[in-house]
């Protein structure tokens, strides 16, 4: 190599060095700055380990400003906020570590990995956390979490296999990608549990007593809360979060058994994000309840299928599924006694809730159900004080319009039944719906398709999405008619699918795969 080349190769060695201990600065500027910001907040909590001494150098830092960034945290805590945290650091420790950032002269760029720590004593069953964010911050892609940005905070929560965290268990696996204009920032980042004391619960509660409505907007609870009670026309858990359950109903028990099983409800939980599955026992069909049906294998199937939600902290609704059969008084005295049974049995339970006439119609007025809801009421109450009551409504539980007329009262914790299919049921409907909850009705969907109301016939689709939109606005919860693989396009799985459980997206019928979408 001649002199010339060996000058213009160190000065290209030079210059490569040069840019090498910008880029090197850049970063860790970067990495600097955000765990200061981040913190005890973001961060009581930044992770060191041995061989990690950068972090361990900001660490005193980190310790002068946790005090003043718990307060931080708290504070935001406290404040109404769409994406609801129980309990803000109850011994779990949220950081927030650089990847890599980069620049394009207008925006930064940022790869970030959430670190979560339980550092309390206890497991923890399901975590969240939420970081405000400016309304230049934009998501770009994110893995090993759900983000999202609600009412601007860029909301994590964590998927199936991350969920629950051990005491001393760690995970540093969730990572996003994301642009802003300013540096980034993680000021007032909180991280909780999603089932402990929330402290933005008093102000809620405070807010739905005060009006008796339906808080819109937001996000509801929907994973297992323990008990539920109705407030105003919300379904609330002990610390009056909204919950909204979300789940499929069997088809008739009698006629498919085999999908009440422990896997198959785990299947529903775990792959689909279900938190509920109703029991329908028919009363008036064929091999129904009060038609031949054989009675004790019938309640036998639902003790079981009580026993598998109850064993997965789902909820679970005991359908007395009259239809055939029209007027719920027809069977009202087998009725009485299957609910006193059935009360009796699950007095204690969270999660049970009774459903005591699926479909009035046959010309059944408001009063016929009442005057039935006024018998059988009393009988559950005996036995469970507080369990939620679902009542129907006349025109197959279509008319909360006459239950908002003429509620029932006296007893806390009832909620009024619509049904609704997408392709039979528009607007007259849903507005009818909305003006009840408006009016103070507090209403629950228990049954729905997005076919038509014969539960078979074409899908529509944009209905289907008006009705998600308004039941999400509203919080109402809502479970998908049903579970099995008949020939008809409301089952849930494809007729080929033989499987009774570990169904999986491809085993599922074009209204299985958009009820499961919705729950995601
Ligand atoms: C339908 C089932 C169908 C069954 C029939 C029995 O999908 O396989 O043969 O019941 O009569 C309802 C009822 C619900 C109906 C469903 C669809 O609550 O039992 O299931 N539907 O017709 N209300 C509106 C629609």
């Amino acid at each position: 190599m001649d002199n010339k080349w060996k000058i213009i190769a160190v000065i290209e060695t030079v210059l490569i060095a040069v840019v090498v201990v910008f880029a090197v600065g850049f970063l860790v500027g970067r990495g600097n700055k955000s765990g200061k910001e981040a913190s005890a907040q973001e961060a009581q909590t930044t992770q060191t380990t041995d061989n990690d001494s950068a972090k361990q150098e900001n660490s005193t830092e980190q310790e002068a400003s946790k005090q003043q960034e718990t307060e931080t945290s708290t504070e935001k805590s406290t404040t109404k906020e769409a994406f609801e945290i129980a309990a803000s650091n109850d011994g779990l420790k949220l950081s927030f570590e650089l990847v890599q950032g980069w620049e394009n002269g207008e925006d930064h760029f940022y790869n970030y990995s959430a670190v979560v720590e339980n550092t309390g004593k206890e497991p923890v069953s399901e975590w969240a956390a939420k970081v405000p964010v400016g309304e230049d911050f934009k998501l770009d892609s994110f893995w090993n979490a759900e983000c999202e940005v609600i009412d601007g905070y860029l909301c994590i929560t964590p998927v199936e296999f991350n969920k629950a965290l051990e005491p001393g268990a760690k995970i540093d696996s969730v990572g996003f990608i994301f642009s802003c204009k300013k540096e980034a920032s993680f000021e007032g980042a909180v991280i909780g549990q999603k089932q402990e004391t929330n402290s933005t619960g008093d102000q809620n509660d405070a807010k739905n007593q005060e009006s008796g409505k339906t808080q819109s907007g937001g996000t509801a609870m929907t994973t297992y809360q323990g008990k539920l009670s109705v407030n105003g026309t919300n379904l609330v858990d002990q610390n009056n979060n909204i919950v909204q359950l979300r789940g499929i109903s069997t088809h008739g028990i009698a006629w498919y058994p085999d999908y009440v099983n422990y896997d198959s409800f785990k299947t529903l939980r775990d792959e689909f994000g279900a938190n509920v599955i109703r029991l329908a026992m028919y009363t008036g069909e064929n091999g129904g309840y009060c038609t031949g049906g054989n009675q004790q294998e019938l309640k036998k199937l639902v003790e079981n299928g009580v026993k598998y939600a109850t064993d997965l902290s789902m909820y679970v609704i005991i359908d007395w599924h009259i239809l055939s059969d029209n007027n719920p008084n027809t069977n009202k005295d087998a009725a009485k006694a299957f609910f006193e049974e059935m009360s009796k049995k699950y007095a204690d339970y969270d999660n049970v809730l009774y459903e005591i006439c699926n479909e009035p119609n046959g010309g059944t007025s408001w009063a016929d159900v009442k005057k039935y809801a006024e018998e059988i009421i009393p009988v559950i109450r005996k036995n469970d004080k507080d369990g939620i009551i679902l009542v129907g409504t006349p025109t197959w539980s279509q008319d909360v319009d006459k239950a908002l007329a003429d509620p029932i009262t006296g007893y806390d914790n009832i909620m009024y039944v619509l049904h609704f299919y997408a392709a039979t049921h528009k607007d007259d409907l849903r507005n009818k719906m909305t003006k009840a909850i408006d009016g103070g009705l507090p209403v629950f969907i228990s049954e729905f398709s997005i076919c038509d109301a014969s539960g078979n016939g074409g899908i529509d689709y944009d209905s289907a999405k008006k009705w998600l939109d308004v039941i999400n606005q509203y919080h109402i919860s809502y479970v998908g008619w049903n579970l099995s693989n008949k020939n008809e396009s409301s089952a849930i799985l494809k007729p080929s699918c033989t499987k009774t459980s570990g169904y999986t997206m491809d085993d599922l019928s074009d209204t299985g795969k958009w009820l499961v979408e919705s729950f995601r």
